[in-house]
């Protein structure tokens, strides 16, 4: 009996390490994953059954790239395919009826990994890799799928678009972390918008094009192609020929999914039925008819509720025109805000479908100075019915969007087992694995939106705000220095001005590295000017005037080269100028300053 206690107690001990391990690689989290033992060495030897030899598929290429070998009499076995395929026969009543679930089992004798389709089984095999460490592999069974139908991005921002290699870099990224749209939409390609959206790309770009819609299909993202026609549209055949004529020729580059943004515009163009009339015959007459596209998208005019107009009739009359398998997108409440079930239980019954949510973050262009690089919060964990997409419109900055976008990820993935603080710190890690203690320190600081239009707000220097607050009321009240505080925010400083120069200079990440340069340079200065302040507030405490002299000097001047920082960095934008902190340090040193210099 006792051994047979401690031999179920070491046993339960092991599956729960074993859970840890497998936990701790697996974003987005899995709906349903058990650890059945130990872990296995990866196998060297082993025989492969695979659903077609050769085929030129993302998954086997994966795959391969894992474990190229195959010996025809090994005793293990690797069985790999997709629902209806005679290598994973034997396990399909493992497999979720799910669109884009897998099953995925690893023990002693195989690896299975069985997709409910061609990206079910691209989802496990990504999942298979990421179980990878230090050459094992747990022994777990996992049965997965996601909440949302179409995760991804919309690059729609205003601003310079996103360079070719960062959209390279954006798909991979999207293939690693399940995601199966992107759509293409950058307002400042002028031949995605008024006036030159009926030009057919020039040959260097649509070569691009090309490159982009092949790094899509190898990550197994569709690659969505969004037109903005509708400032200078003419509701004639002319133009409806003209519209048709540039998807034809984004299809002859090989594009499959295409989309119609009416946002952000005036005038005869934002007519609800003659919007309606042209997507139908889009749908109608294209889309259906070419049988390898996917489902027609478009963003209304009134794309939020704030913007909507119930007596006008606009959304009711799109609801109720457009061809059932249109999907129509929806920013929430207002232009910028986290989306909940009462934006969809207003918007759904009007478009007579489930919305398809354009998230308006982290893009910034309309508050350039700052970088949007915290936790990914306050969306509904309830949604995840009422929605058909979730896509996340980001920042001109592709390399530092992509901790939201992770984010982002793991949320429509997996919407009951979303923790923003977790996801925010696993992103963190893959963003800058060398560098991550130092990145976390930049993007604590480096959330929050400042004053905006759309009144928008993030938690930002939440660890360090408790400290700021004791320190500020206890000198302003009595003069005194809180020592705990003090010494607390000190380090935070020297932790700002080590985190700027390691990043300015870290390897792991370089595109990220040269996009924040200006910000870094700006971050370093703040972390100096808050010792200059500390030493003004320590030195005016104890009354030592000489020294308290030269540390306000210190203090004014350094204000002052950030001041310059700001006003000479990130030029090239309607709003230029960098800014860090400005929620809670930036005020609690400027605070400081003006008690320590009325003390
Ligand atoms: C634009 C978008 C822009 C965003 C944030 C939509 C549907 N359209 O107000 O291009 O990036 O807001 O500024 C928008 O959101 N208009």
């Amino acid at each position: 009996m006792k051994h047979r206690l401690i031999l179920f107690f070491s046993m339960a001990l092991l599956l729960s390490a074993t859970m840890q391990a497998a936990g701790k690689y697996l974003h987005p989290a899995p709906q349903q994953m058990s650890a059945t033992g130990d872990s296995i060495a990866i196998p060297t030897d082993y025989r492969m059954y695979v659903f077609e030899e050769g085929a030129d598929e993302p998954a086997l290429k994966l795959l391969y790239s894992f474990l190229p070998y195959s010996a025809e009499k090994a005793g293990f076995g690797i069985y790999v395919g997709a629902r209806g395929d005679k290598s994973v026969k034997k396990f399909s009543r493992n497999i979720p009826q799910k669109a884009e679930g897998y099953y995925l089992k690893i023990d002693d004798n195989n690896i299975v990994v069985a997709g409910a389709d061609r990206r079910g089984l691209f989802y496990g095999v990504q999942t298979l890799l990421q179980l990878v460490e230090n050459g094992k592999l747990p022994a777990v069974e996992i049965t997965d799928y996601p909440d949302v139908p179409y995760r991804g991005v919309v690059e729609g921002f205003y601003g310079k678009p996103w360079s070719h290699m960062a959209r390279l870099r954006q798909l991979e990224f999207y293939g690693r972390n399940k995601m199966n749209v992107y759509i293409y939409g950058p307002k400042d390609d002028p031949y995605h918008r008024t006036p030159d959206w009926r030009i057919p790309y020039p040959e260097e770009e649509a070569e691009r094009m090309m490159e982009l819609v092949q790094a899509a299909t190898d990550n197994n993202v569709i690659f969505y192609w969004a037109i903005h026609p509708g400032q200078d549209i003419k509701w004639n055949d002319e133009d409806r020929d003209n519209l048709l004529q540039k998807f034809e020729h984004m299809y002859q580059l090989g594009v499959r999914g295409f989309a119609v943004f009416f946002d952000d515009i005036s005038g005869e163009g934002t007519k609800a039925d003659k919007q309606a009339e042209l997507l139908n015959y889009i749908d109608d007459n294209f889309i259906q008819t070419k049988h390898d596209v996917a489902p027609l998208i478009m963003c209304p005019t009134e794309y939020n509720k704030s913007w909507t107009k119930l007596e006008g009739g606009y959304l009711a009359t799109l609801g109720e025109r457009l061809n059932g398998d249109i999907h129509i997108m929806w920013t929430g409440d207002k232009v910028v805000e986290t989306i909940d079930m009462e934006t969809l239980d207003f918007v759904n019954p009007l478009i007579k479908r489930k919305a398809f949510i354009w998230w308006n973050f982290p893009v910034s262009d309309y508050v350039q100075p700052h970088l949007l690089m915290g936790e990914v919060y306050g969306n509904g964990l309830d949604i995840k019915d009422d929605v058909s997409a979730f896509v996340s419109n980001p920042m001109e900055y592709a390399e530092a969007s992509k901790i939201a976008i992770q984010s982002i990820a793991d949320y429509t993935w997996n919407m009951e087992a979303y923790d923003s603080r977790e996801s925010w710190l696993q992103a963190i890690r893959d963003l800058m694995p060398e560098n991550a203690e130092y990145l976390k320190t930049f993007v604590s600081h480096n959330s929050d939106l400042g004053p905006n239009g759309h009144n928008f707000q993030r938690m930002e220097s939440e660890e360090i705000a408790p400290a700021l607050d004791t320190l500020l009321n206890e000198f302003r009240d009595n003069g005194t220095v809180n020592p705990q505080a003090y010494e607390q925010v000190a380090r935070e400083c020297k932790n700002i001005i080590t985190a700027s120069y390691m990043l300015l200079t870290a390897e792991d990440n370089r595109p990220l590295a040269e996009e924040i340069k200006p910000w870094l340079r700006y971050f370093r200065e703040l972390g100096e000017y808050g010792c200059a302040v500390l030493d003004m507030v320590r030195t005016a405490a104890d009354k030592d005037t000489e020294s308290f002299e030269a540390a306000y000097r210190q203090a004014k001047a350094l204000r002052t080269i950030m001041q310059m920082t700001d006003d000479t960095s990130n030029r090239d934008h309607r709003q230029p100028g960098v800014k860090c902190g400005t929620k809670r340090l930036l005020p609690a040193f400027d605070s400081l300053f003006e008690i320590a210099c009325n003390k």
